[in-house]
């Protein structure tokens, strides 16, 4: 299967991302034809730092491939190396509607208490299609978040095709059980976020033991004092049996097991051994990548694949929607 998925480069990855999203994209490269891109253009969305937007993006392409993409079987780069990507969206943003961009949540989240917002920011959603169609992707890993985004890409790709034949693959979401919605430490109410205030309320890929022992001992839970799941009455540790189990590979009813009677210390201690074990190979393997010349060229060689699949999918397009007279105006 083609298979795409993208992070946006804007500092923070947490565990959230990596259990959600980034772990898929490792597991998927057995067998699968993958893509992965470091969606520079959607970080523009509300102002960047010049020189930090592309040290973000570098550190994201490092984390991939510390992560364990493989640059020889996945094609790795950053979407603004790509022209496909800006070109698909506009055409796209001809066949998507103001009202079905307005009901977008993270759009509401995003803009709620201004009276106006950048236009990017609402087409938002038109780019990260364009990604996703550009590529004739059938399986895009992300965590539950994105399920909206990713109907309304699906429903832009069938209305295009009902209109003009079959111009667009129709892809689907791929979501994990486990992992696939991480909430906050700090408010199981809320997502686990890259933008939260509190650093206690996420745990860093590149997070040492300390920072990683200190946020989950100081998670919040409830006054029960037994570890169980019930995400209804007991978020919080319910969202840390998630996070035990997505790193363990246990199932959630043999956590449990294993920490009946015993107490929320014990359980958050050994927690913060098996996070902290899971990620300081990554860690590990990032500082030896993040400045090295294998990352430079596995980013200009994955740019250069991404471009030449990307230019087929465009002049198919342009030839479905009547668009360009070929190359040098015929
Ligand atoms: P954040 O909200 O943390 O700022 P994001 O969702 O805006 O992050 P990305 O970095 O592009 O932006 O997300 C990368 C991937 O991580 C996406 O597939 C997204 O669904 C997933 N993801 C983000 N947060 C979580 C979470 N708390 N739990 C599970 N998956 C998540
Ligand atoms: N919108 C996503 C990031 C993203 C993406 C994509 C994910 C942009 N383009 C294409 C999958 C496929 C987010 O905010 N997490």
């Amino acid at each position: 299967m083609r298979v795409f998925s993208g992070v946006q480069p804007t500092g923070n990855i947490h565990i959230g991302n990596y259990l959600g999203a980034l772990r898929q994209f490792v597991d998927l490269q057995e067998g699968n034809e993958c893509i992965y891109c470091i969606v520079d253009m959607h970080a523009i969305t509300t102002p960047k730092d010049p020189a930090q937007l592309r040290s973000d993006t570098l550190d994201v392409a490092a984390l991939y491939l510390a992560i364990g993409l493989d640059p020889a079987r996945s094609i790795v780069f950053a979407q603004s190396d790509v022209p496909g990507h800006a070109e698909l969206a506009w055409t796209l943003m001809c066949c998507a509607y103001t009202g079905e961009l307005s009901r977008m949540t993270q759009f509401k989240e995003k803009s709620r208490g201004h009276e106006s917002a950048p236009a990017g920011l609402f087409t938002y959603p038109i780019l990260m299609a364009a990604d996703i169609l550009l590529y004739d992707s059938e399986l895009v890993p992300v965590g539950s978040d994105q399920k909206q985004h990713i109907e309304l890409c699906r429903d832009i790709a069938i209305r295009v095709n009902n209109r003009l034949g079959d111009v667009f693959v129709v892809p689907e979401g791929r979501f994990l059980k486990e992992g696939a919605r991480i909430m906050s430490l700090d408010d199981p109410a809320a997502k686990m976020s890259k933008s939260a205030e509190n650093p206690l309320s996420r745990i860093s890929l590149l997070d040492d033991e300390a920072k990683i022992r200190k946020s989950i001992m100081r998670a919040t839970t409830d006054s029960e004092g037994s570890v169980r799941f019930d995400p209804e009455n007991k978020p919080g540790i319910s969202n840390l049996l998630n996070i035990y189990s997505a790193f363990s590979c246990l199932p959630v009813p043999e956590i449990e097991k294993k920490y009946e009677g015993a107490g929320y210390g014990a359980f958050k201690s050994e927690l913060a051994s098996v996070a902290a074990g899971a990620l300081a190979p990554i860690k590990e393997r990032y500082t030896e990548i993040r400045h090295s010349a294998r990352l430079a060229a596995a980013l200009r060689e994955g740019a250069e694949r991404a471009r030449a699949i990307s230019g087929r999918t465009m002049a198919r397009v342009k030839e479905s929607f009547g668009l360009g007279l070929g190359a040098g105006g015929g």
